[in-house]
């Protein structure tokens, strides 16, 4: 490949030069540019913002650098609280370690991985050896090796043609890993994703654990949030095809989809509207059949004035501030005060 000479750090170039360069690369000469940034003795930390993509990812890039360094450690800024995620990372065994317990002078290469370092603060005062990501490319960095690939559906996509460069056969977890990685950041290839992103999907396929992905797929939710269902179905209205819930206050409004959505399992259903209040705001999540219906029109036109409402034909959020609603008190507020709030605008 044609290279151009630099002079050192100063001049160095832009991260959309760089990624255009290892871009050029077949997949064998992008891996050892890769693999050539490293020694025995280094100490690898490996930064994510942790969710099912970035954690596939990482843990292939452990693999890919095992026996060849010292050490890897995977560090995320962030809290994990989707319950899917904290699934993956128990049922397929990524070790994970909070970033503000890391001390970096114990470590001597740095690699971003599903990630730019203005996307978080936190992560922004590394100097990285290597950034692997397919986000839209940002500016203002530098690594010695920059590949970025934003046309790509996952991070894991691009993790797996390097696994494969390296002939190395993923264990089943890492399979699996990688697989739902794709599915999640694809969502089902539902969204953007390139035809390497099928072939690696379709590859990884017959090495993964069934049963594990379908556990990962499902958890949504955890045994303490079953007493929010108790609730939800003891206190629903089903009025007109319609029904309303009010879940009272919740630590996490998650839980909100999720009881909105089993509700629109309902047959005689039309409309599902649940509420909760989580901090200072009452949170409402609306749910319809979309037929003559829109969601995301309801919910701008009941809470559009009082704080963020919208959505989609199907599914609508609206975020409220408390202070905002005159009728509201956190304590009597009830399923019946909620399904009042949409009197006028529900009719049929
Ligand atoms: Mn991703």
């Amino acid at each position: 490949m044609p290279h151009e000479k630099e002079s050192n750090g100063a001049q160095a170039a832009s991260p959309e030069r760089m990624a255009k360069q290892t871009r050029r690369l077949s997949n064998i000469e992008r891996l050892k540019t890769f693999l050539d940034l490293f020694k025995k003795d280094d100490k690898v930390l490996i930064n994510i913002v942790a969710d099912p993509d970035s954690m596939a990812s990482a843990l292939a890039l452990k693999r890919l650098l095992s026996r060849r360094v010292e050490s890897t450690t995977i560090a995320h800024p962030n809290k994990i609280k989707r319950v899917n995620n904290l699934a993956m990372q128990e049922l397929l065994k990524i070790p994970l370690v909070p970033l503000r317990q890391v001390k970096k002078e114990e470590f001597t290469k740095f690699v971003l991985i599903d990630s730019q370092p203005f996307h978080s603060p936190p992560l922004a005062s590394f100097e990285y050896d290597a950034v692997i990501d397919h986000h839209p490319i940002t500016d203002g960095w530098s690594a010695r090796f920059v590949d970025i690939r934003p046309d790509y559906g996952a991070t894991a996509s691009m993790l797996a043609e390097y696994l494969k460069a390296a002939k190395i056969n993923p264990s089943v977890l890492l399979a699996t890993a990688l697989f739902y990685g794709i599915k999640v950041d694809t969502q089902n290839f539902t969204k953007k994703a390139t035809y390497a992103d099928v072939l690696c999907f379709q590859a990884l396929f017959k090495r993964i654990n069934h049963y594990r992905l379908s556990k990962i797929e499902t958890a949504d939710f955890t045994r303490y949030e079953l007493k929010h269902f108790k609730n939800a179905l003891a206190n629903f209205i089903f009025r007109k095809k319609k029904i309303f819930v009010h879940l009272g206050r919740l630590t996490n409004p998650d839980i909100l989809v999720i009881v909105a959505d089993f509700f629109t399992h309902v047959h005689e259903v039309g409309w599902v509207i649940v509420s909760g209040q989580c901090s200072e705001k009452l949170i409402i999540i609306f749910r319809c059949d979309g037929y003559k219906k829109d969601a995301g029109k309801l919910a701008q036109k009941v809470f559009g004035d009082m704080g963020s409402a919208g959505g989609h034909r199907q599914s609508a959020r609206a975020e409220i501030p408390v202070k905002n609603i005159a009728e509201y008190d956190p304590e009597t507020f009830s399923t019946q005060d909620l399904e009042r709030l949409f009197k006028k605008h529900l009719k049929e």
